[in-house]
């Protein structure tokens, strides 16, 4: 019968020596790591300046994958925003930045057509009146500005997804952002499709049940409630939809693109 081999048991000084031996190969193993993924970002390429820009193009891919990650769990784009009753809507509308609707500017109400511009490159326009002929949404909620204000007030226009349904545009909610543009080209927002399509989401043409001031964005204005000010876009003139980012005229000066509530 073979004689079985009988492992010495260990000291408790090998025990340990072991033990350090293992903890400092794995200490330095992961300094090591740690240096030269440092290194492999420190020499990856920089993002192109666009959108956001001065990053390199690894740790953009990871700040965006969290971005997705967190919104997913603390936002849900089908929640609806706190609504009030009329009553409560303020008289007096504060009206806030006029970036592509300076009143000097000239411009006509009655000249005014929006302008869809599909991605097959098919250009749609559509006349207040024709949009004014759709259902009417009206939605008193708190707007809230990025510079530390909030108003209720109260909205009336058309939802942006029963527009797109009734101009056959389903189709365009496929891509993954709106963009829109003031008929000037000096503000524009991207707006991603889920918040676009929120069934809270207008292109209002009246406040208090009146039509909208040139100020507050005659004759159509977008309202999204579950995002802040900025985004909400006075005076629209053209949308386009995209897969990529759209030009974003706060997001470019810093301001977080998504901006949502
Ligand atoms: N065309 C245009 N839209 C705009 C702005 C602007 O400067 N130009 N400012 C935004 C900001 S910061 C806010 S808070 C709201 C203010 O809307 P109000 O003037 O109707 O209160 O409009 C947004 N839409
Ligand atoms: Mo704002």
């Amino acid at each position: 019968m073979a004689k079985k081999k009988v492992k010495k048991p260990l000291t408790i000084q090998q025990k340990i020596n072991r033990r350090t031996f293992i903890s400092f190969g794995v200490f330095g193993a992961a300094a090591v790591g740690g240096v030269l993924s440092w290194r492999w970002l420190y020499h990856a390429p920089e993002e192109a300046t666009a959108i956001t820009g001065g990053q390199r193009v690894p740790l953009r891919r990871a700040l965006n994958k969290t971005e997705i990650a967190v919104r997913r769990l603390l936002y849900n784009e089908n929640h609806l925003v706190k609504t009030y009753p009329k009553h409560m809507a303020a008289k007096n509308v504060r009206v806030n930045s006029d970036i592509g609707i300076e009143a000097e500017k000239k411009f006509d109400v009655a000249d005014w057509m929006l302008e869809v511009k599909k991605q097959n490159g098919d250009t749609l326009k559509v006349s207040l009146d024709e949009l004014k002929m759709l259902p009417k949404t009206e939605i008193v909620y708190d707007f809230k500005c990025v510079e530390g204000w909030d108003q209720i007030s109260h909205w009336g226009g058309v939802k942006f997804s029963d527009f797109l349904r009734h101009y056959k545009l389903d189709d365009q909610t496929l891509f993954q952002y709106v963009g829109m543009e003031t008929p000037d080209k000096s503000y524009y927002v991207g707006v991603d499709m889920p918040s676009a399509i929120h069934p809270q989401t207008i292109m209002a043409y009246e406040v208090n049940s009146m039509p909208l001031p040139l100020e507050n964005g005659a004759p159509l204005r977008l309202i999204i409630p579950v995002k802040y000010g900025i985004k909400n876009l006075k005076r629209i003139g053209t949308i386009t939809f995209s897969n990529t980012r759209p030009r974003d005229y706060w997001a470019e000066l810093g301001y977080d693109y998504y901006s949502g509530l």
